[in-house]
């Protein structure tokens, strides 16, 4: 434990003025009782750790017998009279003014006092402080509050450094503070508050990161858990996304939804989209079309070939040949029917080179006969019989 002229430190003040020779000094410490408190733990001339000058030593420095005048010994009428003049407070005003009487000395020395005390107080000022939340949601147009919280050991305001005329403080009694925040543009601010004390010290700023949305068109919602990759993004300025819904798309909400976009419609279909300020009222955001001639929409939606030939053999006169999406007619062999119709029409064989006979030709509803002058071999002889062929036997008048 220390001890001598600067007290023990045991944090115990009624101690602290012990004389070199152990008593302590209790109570009623007069000014002169301290002075004379002080004198016991002089240093004597051979205990100086000083290094003197040349020639000179201990006794030029040391004034043992000098006693400063004490205001307790002054004559009453003066003090009080001088108390009135400096106000009871000023201690060294007082003690100048009573003993030189001099009134510029003392109103100097209460100035100095004075100046002496703000310093003091200044160094043992705490610096306030100020804190909010560390993310700010901000949509445009729209009226955004926050609390700020500050704290410091004296008195202090709310000042925005960065952020006119879009922030602003109102503080309240209880030294928190509504931070009220509205942007029109979406070009990034940066906003910082401060706090500053009675002693004009300030606070470090107060700097939150604004996410900005752009209000989605009026037509979504924010999304101010998901930015927008924009450019214009900094580290304390980001876009949030906007959450469209069903009928608008676009990183504001700016466009229609393309209804058709993921395919809804079954294939052979096409797809409509449908307005969004119908889609809005309709609950439908596309429209599918009808199958295409020759398909039939199945329960599950889809377009399926319809076999014409099931139903009165597509009407065809002789053969159906269904067709992926149509259907063909054909005929049977000797008959042939015209790029136009579907009726079959038999082939007249003798009156085109189709026919094999050599002599004579008969036409019959799908075939042909052919026949031989009288006199003529037969047939078979030829070795010429086509198929459907009879052997039939023609007598030729002769005209004459
Ligand atoms: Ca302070
Ligand atoms: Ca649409
Ligand atoms: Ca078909
Ligand atoms: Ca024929």
């Amino acid at each position: 434990m220390t001890s001598g002229l600067m007290g023990n430190f045991d944090d115990n003040s009624t101690n602290d003025l012990q004389l070199k020779n152990g008593t302590i000094l209790h109570h009623e410490k007069t000014e002169r009782h301290i002075f004379e408190f002080g004198m016991t733990w002089a240093v004597e001339a051979n205990q100086s750790a000083f290094w003197y000058p040349r020639g000179k030593g201990y006794f030029d420095y040391s004034h043992l017998n000098y006693t400063p005048k004490f205001l307790e010994d002054a004559d009453k009428g003066k003090v009080t009279s001088a108390q009135q003049f400096c106000g009871s407070e000023e201690e060294e005003c007082i003690f100048d003014l009573v003993f030189t009487g001099n009134e510029t000395i003392a109103n100097h020395t209460k100035h100095l006092g004075k100046v002496s005390r703000e310093r003091d107080k200044t160094l043992v000022n705490h610096a306030p402080n100020i804190s909010g939340p560390k993310k700010i949601n901000i949509t445009a147009n729209t009226t955004s509050t926050y609390w700020l919280y500050a704290s410091d050991d004296g008195t202090f305001t709310y000042k925005v450094l960065d952020g006119h005329p879009y922030a602003n403080t109102t503080m309240q009694a209880n030294g928190d503070a509504i931070l009220t925040l509205f942007l029109k543009e979406n070009n990034p601010v940066n906003i910082t508050v401060t706090v500053v004390d009675n002693f004009g010290e300030q606070a470090t700023p107060y700097q939150p990161t604004i996410v900005f949305c752009s209000n989605c068109s009026r037509r979504g919602t924010c999304d101010f858990g998901d930015y927008l990759d924009d450019d214009r993004t900094t580290y304390t300025f980001k876009y949030a996304s906007c959450k469209c819904g069903p009928y608008w798309d676009g990183p504001d909400c700016e466009f229609d939804k393309d209804g058709c976009a993921t395919h809804p419609c079954s294939p052979l279909r096409n797809c409509t989209d449908i307005p969004a300020d119908i889609h809005l009222i309709s609950g439908i955001g596309y429209n599918c079309s009808e199958c295409p001639k020759g398909f039939i929409s199945t329960n599950d939606g889809r377009c399926e070939d319809i076999n014409e030939c099931n139903a009165n053999n597509g009407v065809c006169s002789q053969i159906c040949n269904n067709t992926y999406g149509s259907y063909t007619c054909s005929c049977f062999q000797g008959f042939q029917k015209p790029d136009d119709s579907d009726i079959c029409q038999d082939i007249n064989e003798c009156a085109n080179t189709v026919n094999e006979c050599d002599q004579m030709c008969n036409n019959t509803i799908g075939g042909y006969n052919c026949g031989c002058y009288i006199g003529h071999g037969d047939v078979k002889q030829r070795g010429i019989l086509p198929r459907n062929v009879t052997i039939l036997t023609v007598v030729i008048q002769q005209v004459a």
